[in-house]
């Protein structure tokens, strides 16, 4: 997999990128993430890639023409006029994992980084295939949402991680968030590992871990119970913990 990633500051990604998973992977050839200034695509003495916004109002606007000569060569780089085309911004779809299903597949992808207040609205009508926000919630530019969603959608990408985690956790957990684990020591400053995990008892253990993931998504996740699918046992491990 090739992401190359358009920003106006590149050396935002000096650091993240380059560890545990994702720099794996990357010392693996599994992907190939490239940065792109896009004030390399400025033509002007001053590199200007901002302006004032037509109608008035505070703050700056990225300024189409170095977004989208920044894109064309890249898409000209790879020889394709069709690569998927991801402009980063607090207006897009909201990200999830399935999202990320779906960005893993690709071959290729490039990612738009704003910046600023905001950036000329023709760049999402005429140059991104989609618009995409990691949450509702302000960041001072679409960067740390690219690191993001690379991280998600690298530890997709076969051979990223172990096997066993990857194929396990979906299917398992199914929607439900996770169980407490625990490590030794059995008791630490006083606080005992539940008795049933020192147990033995292998279904039983799987029986309280499976109602600990139902109760604490029912609590803290009202959101994910609603679409979970639930068993006949789940509602009684619900029901006798109540
Ligand atoms: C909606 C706010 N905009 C109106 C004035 C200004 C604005 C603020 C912050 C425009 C862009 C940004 C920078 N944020 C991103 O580029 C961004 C983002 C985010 O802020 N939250 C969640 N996901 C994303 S993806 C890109």
């Amino acid at each position: 997999m090739r992401i190359d990633i358009l920003t106006l500051f590149p050396q935002m990604f000096d650091g993240p990128l380059d560890w545990s998973i994702v720099g794996r992977a990357r010392k693996r050839h599994l992907v190939d993430v490239r940065l792109h200034d896009i004030r390399a695509c400025t033509h002007d003495k001053h590199h200007v890639v901002d302006d004032y916004p037509y109608g008035g109002g505070a703050g700056m606007v990225l300024k189409p023409e170095p977004v989208f000569e920044a894109v064309e060569a890249v898409r000209e780089e790879l020889g394709s006029s069709s690569v998927p085309t991801i402009l980063l911004s607090p207006q897009g779809q909201l990200f999830d994992q399935e999202i990320a299903r779906q960005l893993a597949s690709y071959q290729r992808f490039i990612l738009i980084c704003g910046h600023y207040e905001g950036i000329d609205e023709r760049v999402a009508e005429h140059l991104a295939d989609e618009e995409i926000s990691i949450g509702d919630y302000l960041l001072s530019g679409g960067e740390v949402a690219a690191m993001v969603i690379v991280d998600c959608i690298v530890r997709l990408l076969p051979g990223a991680v172990g096997s066993e985690i990857s194929l396990v956790e979906d299917s398992h957990t199914g929607g439900l968030l996770e169980y407490p684990q625990y490590t030794r020591p059995a008791v630490y400053r006083d606080w005992a590992v539940p008795s049933v995990l020192l147990s033995g008892n292998h279904s039983r253990i799987a029986r309280w871990r499976r109602q600990q993931s139902l109760l604490r998504t029912a609590k803290r996740r009202p959101d994910l119970m609603e679409k979970a699918v639930l068993s006949e046992e789940d509602e009684k491990l619900l029901s006798e913990a109540s």
